[in-house]
């Protein structure tokens, strides 16, 4: 099934996450309301995905939470999970479809308008949209675009939109209301003292917002 809700999407961060580790992060932040869960190692190497990935799996596994990849196919087909992540960068959106067939998720990052317009619905599931504002957690992103910006790269995706880049639980109402279908969060949940607590107060904030 290809089912997946976008509302509260912690993305994993290695570093922040070494305190406690990206395994038990996750599953602090499942059991606090996180609707997908990405892997997103870019020094892990595939093997380190690999190993990492299927722990989350398991971790993940009857919760109903998506585990996705990012940006490495062979781990992600490897691992067996609900979906992959990749950015303008990396390969392009229909040699991965094809690689992972029709029914892996299949997300894409978009930082601009004309990206995010240029998505092919037959190939990506969702666009991954931002950064909504500068974020230290990403030492190379693009401009950020606002919550003005944000709202119309939604308008412009073909596919559902969720929202990256300094989002914290005050910001869920703009995003929302923006059109995005959620938020994608790293620092807000990796290695604060509580993860499972800082995600309930994200989810709960959108449950605040009438749907
Ligand atoms: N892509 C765009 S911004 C970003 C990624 C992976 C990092 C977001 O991290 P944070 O800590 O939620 O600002
Ligand atoms: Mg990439």
């Amino acid at each position: 099934m290809k089912a997946f809700d976008l509302s509260l999407y912690l993305v994993l961060d290695p570093d922040l996450c070494a305190p406690i580790g990206m395994v038990e992060t996750a599953r602090l932040a499942v059991a606090g309301g996180a609707t997908m869960v990405q892997l997103r190692d870019k020094r892990a190497g595939t093997p380190g995905m690999i190993e990492t990935g299927r722990a989350l799996k398991q971790a993940l596994d009857g919760t109903g939470t998506r585990l996705i990849v990012n940006d490495d196919i062979e781990a992600a087909i490897a691992i067996g999970a609900d979906g992959l992540h990749i950015g303008q960068d990396d390969m392009d959106a229909r040699t991965a479809r094809a690689m992972i067939g029709p029914d892996i998720i299949l997300g894409l990052s978009v930082e601009t308008e004309a990206l995010a317009a240029a998505v092919d619905p037959d190939l990506v599931d969702y666009t991954g949209v931002g950064p909504v504002f500068a974020t230290p957690t990403k030492a190379d992103h693009k401009q950020p675009i606002g919550f003005d910006g944000l709202a119309r790269l939604v308008k412009a995706s073909p596919v559902p939109s969720v929202a990256i880049g300094g989002l914290k639980g005050e910001h869920v109402a703009e995003v929302l209301a923006a059109g995005a279908k959620g938020l994608a969060v790293v620092s807000a949940i990796c290695g604060t003292p509580d993860p499972e607590a800082a995600t309930r107060r994200i989810a709960a904030e959108i449950r605040k917002v009438p749907a």
